[in-house]
């Protein structure tokens, strides 16, 4: 969050109401992480609005983001079990995610949860997901290194039925330099729980890094036509995070944002409020 409002304040700061000032805050609303849309968007309201102190600017960013940012809170419906699947690239935090969001229920009372091995594709994955079903008292279901994900999906969900599980939470692989491969895994599991499970009980959760700035978009882009996202996980929201990327990402995709990551712990997740976040964007730094 600091480096939107920093970069902002400086702005204001140092500029003079000359003609190339909106065309240079349009430039510090995208390095804000914005996107260029967004920011073009902006800086011409905020040009017709004459903003060239920082209340009116933040008035007029606040009227318009508020209504693009969607918060919803994640909740199980009384069907067992219910079905997440964890969706991202490598290294946004899927693993971590999963072991946030099974405290984070074991917490409201659902203590029957399982999760699924489904990232196949490095020994160490699958290891991770078992040190944290370990300390956090959770199942894991797993297969052998390569083996065909879906197939682990499968045993996941008949060992959940079986079991009366709550809650089956499912990782998978995030490796984007073969993505037609990685999209057909995806669209295959999708398949195999769709074949069991009802809409109503089934969430996709694409986890974004919000360092990773505009890349999150892009993302987003592809995992939604893989599988039609119903929301999102941002992590890293401790380091120098940018929040101008969860503004952009609900823009285009209107998506709901369940939690945001501020840490590596279990108990680092925060139900996302948007109201909130939108005073901080706004507010913060300032
Ligand atoms: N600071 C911080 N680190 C995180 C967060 N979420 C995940 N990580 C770290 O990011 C790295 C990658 O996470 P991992 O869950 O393995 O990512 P995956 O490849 O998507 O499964 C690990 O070192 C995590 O501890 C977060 O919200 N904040
Ligand atoms: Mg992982």
């Amino acid at each position: 969050m600091a480096g939107f409002g920093s970069k902002i304040r400086d702005f204001f700061k140092k500029s003079s109401l000359s003609s190339s000032f909106y065309e240079d805050l349009e430039d510090r609303l995208i390095e804000a992480d914005l996107g260029p849309k967004l920011a073009v968007e902006l800086s011409e309201l905020l040009s017709k609005a004459k903003a060239k102190d920082i209340e009116t600017f933040k008035n007029v960013l606040s009227d318009k983001i508020s209504p693009l940012i969607i918060g919803d809170q994640l909740t199980l419906s009384r069907e067992k079990p219910n079905v997440l699947m964890f969706l991202g690239v490598n290294g946004v935090g899927k693993t971590t995610s999963i072991a946030k969001v099974a405290h984070y229920f074991h917490q409201q009372g659902h203590r029957n949860i399982v999760a699924a091995a489904g990232d196949t594709f490095r020994a160490a994955a699958s290891e991770q997901l078992s040190i944290h079903g370990e300390r956090l008292g959770f199942r894991v279901i797993k297969s052998h290194t390569g083996a065909d994900s879906a197939a682990v999906v499968h045993d996941a969900l008949t060992s959940a039925i079986a079991h009366k599980d709550d809650l089956l939470l499912i990782d998978t692989a995030g490796r984007m330099h073969n993505r037609s491969e990685l999209l057909h895994e995806l669209r295959k599991m999708d398949k195999i729980i769709r074949q069991r499970v009802s809409d109503s009980d089934y969430k996709r959760i694409l986890v974004i890094d919000v360092n990773t700035g505009q890349n999150c978009l892009r993302q987003a882009e592809v995992f939604h036509e893989a599988v039609q996202l119903s929301g999102i996980i941002a992590t890293k929201y401790d380091g120098t995070a940018k929040g101008g990327v969860l503004v952009a990402l609900a823009r285009e995709l209107r998506i709901p944002i369940y939690f945001l990551g501020t840490g590596e712990a279990p108990s680092d997740l925060h139900v996302f409020d948007a109201k909130q976040f939108t005073q901080e964007l706004v507010t913060l730094d300032f």
